[in-house]
């Protein structure tokens, strides 16, 4: 299938002729890697500005942790901590949200993109995004973030998640949701074995054959701090390999907390492919 060119939506289009810089941005008490640094309005306005003036084309908002093992929260509390967040910094923004009602209400704020790690699990989500004329992250994830670490098994890791994902981008289509505004991901890191993530990545070029724009998200997660028995904030070097795997495996797009080293990598491989 032919892979649209670009990534349309409501305030711009983005060409997907260079590799697409995602900075994370956890408005959150706990996540694994950034968890409280960013918890105040201030503060994290400032770090998504900075990461845009470092080169990031993509601020991702998140207002819950999908560690393993974390807490689920309110809607109310994830609105609390996005929306201002998401007014103050304008620009292109996404809404890292697995809830439609938070998604709803980032969109209003001026989001464009809804980063859904359950990819269209929550029954209003697909609607809300078409009628915001948004475009949609689909995310593989296997269970919860509370389970998904839990032994989990596939039949056969690539071609199980690519089933999965052509599935949700079938139910975004139908629900108006057009071919140029849907992107996949594989979902490192949620519901894999490091064996898991490894295979992903090797075999990532195989997603190409899914039609959508591929964004990954390896970022300081555990697989690498496994292989190179690495804390978080020690796997930089280990994050720089895997996306540039990434990109030199076809992804459009990466997810990173490390902006100005990720955009070097970036650069660097868009250059040697
Ligand atoms: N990973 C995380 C969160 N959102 N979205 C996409 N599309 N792809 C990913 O791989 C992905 C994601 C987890 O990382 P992080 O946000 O740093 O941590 P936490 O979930 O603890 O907030």
């Amino acid at each position: 299938m032919k892979l649209p060119q670009r990534i349309s939506l409501v305030r711009c289009t983005l060409s997907l002729d260079r590799t697409l810089i995602l900075g994370v941005l956890n408005v959150t008490p706990d996540s694994f890697s950034d968890g409280g640094e960013w918890i105040e309005v201030d503060r994290a306005v400032a770090r998504g500005l900075e990461m845009r003036a470092q080169g990031a084309d993509i601020i991702d908002v998140g207002g819950e942790s999908t560690r393993p093992g974390a807490d689920a929260v309110s809607e109310e509390e994830e609105r609390r901590r996005v929306i201002p967040v998401i007014e103050r910094l304008g620009g292109l923004v996404s809404i890292d949200t697995s809830k439609a009602s938070v998604a709803e209400a980032a969109l209003r704020a001026g989001a464009q993109i809804v980063n859904d790690v359950t990819s269209l699990r929550d029954p209003r989500m697909a609607q809300v995004i078409a009628r915001a004329e948004a475009a949609v992250i689909l995310m593989h994830m296997k269970g919860t973030p509370r389970t998904m670490q839990k032994k989990p098994m596939y039949h056969e890791v690539v071609s199980d998640i690519c089933d999965f994902l052509r599935r949700r981008a079938k139910r975004a289509l139908s629900a108006g949701i057009p071919r140029d505004r849907i992107v996949v991901d594989p979902g490192i890191g949620f519901g894999k074995r490091p064996e898991h993530n490894l295979e992903i990545l090797r075999r990532l070029g195989e997603f190409r054959r899914l039609g959508f724009p591929i964004c990954v998200g390896t970022s300081r997660k555990s697989f690498i701090g496994h292989v190179l028995g690495r804390e978080v904030h020690e796997r930089v070097f280990g994050t720089a390999a895997t996306v540039a795997a990434s990109v030199l495996k076809g992804a459009h797009l990466v997810r990173v907390h490390d902006v100005p080293e990720m955009v070097d990598v970036a650069r660097m491989c868009d250059r040697l492919k």
